[in-house]
């Protein structure tokens, strides 16, 4: 796929998912260095830099998306010849592909061990990481039963209740607001991440720190699962993540808003959940609390406070290696 249409297919939301996302550019990167005929390094530089600045453009939250494609660039590093650029370009989304699925099936592994036999889990939005924990807890024999909320309103949940069913998951899909009518039916809500803050805070689904607040109301522990790409190094300098607020048409039909001229719609996509009301994050490299988010972006981001050069805002520092 080419890099514009990969960035189209992000933003109409075709690809969503933080990991998809992340995934699909460093796929569309790759393609990218691949069939580009550059005369000469500076001009290859120069296009690879236009394609990323586009990818980054597309959604504002999810920073496995410049995490991503600033891991990929980074390929370009002190290459002399237009070909070393690209080899550099190819190897660096080659491994970033890599590395992201081994995590998730890292994450999942480590995820089941917190899952017990018999326990009811909620989850919210549709998180690759997060069923992967249920889904391996369920194939190691765990009998295991999801709530999975509706995830208005674009309905992320029905993409979650298929995977849950055709896993053979015993699974109940809810409407948002019905997550604290079921609280107390829960042993452990386990969601993913769009981002996790250099504070533990976890930016997910719009409605997640709804279900966070109302689980530790109850008692109940919650379990964010996110790959260490997810985690936002500029939020060490004092960066705020920025939610995306989507098109108003996704919640109230257009013809039906023009007729309420003193309504204003807001969409929200995201929110942000505090660490109070996170009890552990699973990474690849291990489960944290979520007040240790900085040793991650420490050591395995890494960050050298320096702009990376590229136009469209990229996070300081992925070392990668
Ligand atoms: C998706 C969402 C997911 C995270 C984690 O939002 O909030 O919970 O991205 O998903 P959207 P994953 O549908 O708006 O992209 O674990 O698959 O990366």
């Amino acid at each position: 796929m080419t890099v514009p249409e990969t960035a189209e297919k992000i933003k109409s939301m075709e690809i969503r998912g933080a990991r998809r996302i992340a995934r699909a550019a460093a796929e569309a990167l790759r393609d990218h260095a691949l069939s580009l005929q550059a005369p000469n390094n500076a001009a290859f530089r120069q296009d690879m830099e236009k394609a990323a600045a586009l990818l980054v453009s597309t959604r504002p939250t999810a920073v496995s998306l410049p995490n991503a494609v600033h891991y990929v660039m980074a390929g370009l590093g002190a290459a002399k010849t237009a070909d070393d650029a690209k080899s550099g370009v190819i190897h660096r989304a080659e491994q970033f592909i890599q590395s992201s699925q081994h995590a998730v099936k890292r994450i999942a592994g480590f995820g089941a061990r917190h899952i017990r036999d018999g326990d009811v889990i909620l989850t919210h939005c549709n998180s690759e990481v997060a069923l992967g924990c249920m889904i391996e807890a369920h194939q190691q024999g765990k009998q295991i039963e999801v709530f999975a909320t509706e995830v208005r309103p674009r309905n992320q949940g029905h993409i979650t209740i298929r995977t849950l069913n055709d896993a053979g998951i015993k699974t109940n899909f809810i409407v948002d607001s019905a997550v604290r009518s079921f609280i107390n039916d829960i042993d452990l809500v386990i969601i993913g991440a769009d981002a996790v803050t250099v504070n533990g805070a976890v930016v997910n689904k719009i409605g997640t720190s709804q279900v966070a607040h109302t689980a530790a109301e109850a008692r109940v522990n919650v379990i964010v699962a996110a790959e260490t790409y997810k985690f936002a190094p500029r939020t060490v300098i004092g960066e705020l993540i920025e939610i995306e607020e989507r098109p108003p048409a996704e919640v109230l039909a257009d013809e039906i808003a023009r007729t309420l001229p003193n309504v204003k719609v807001r969409n929200p996509a995201f929110d942000v959940t505090p660490a109070e009301y996170i009890d552990l994050i699973i990474t690849e490299q291990g489960a944290i609390p979520p007040q240790m988010a900085y040793v991650i972006i420490r050591e395995y981001l890494g960050w050298e406070i320096g702009e990376f050069n590229l136009a469209g805002g990229l996070p300081v520092g992925i070392n990668g290696d």
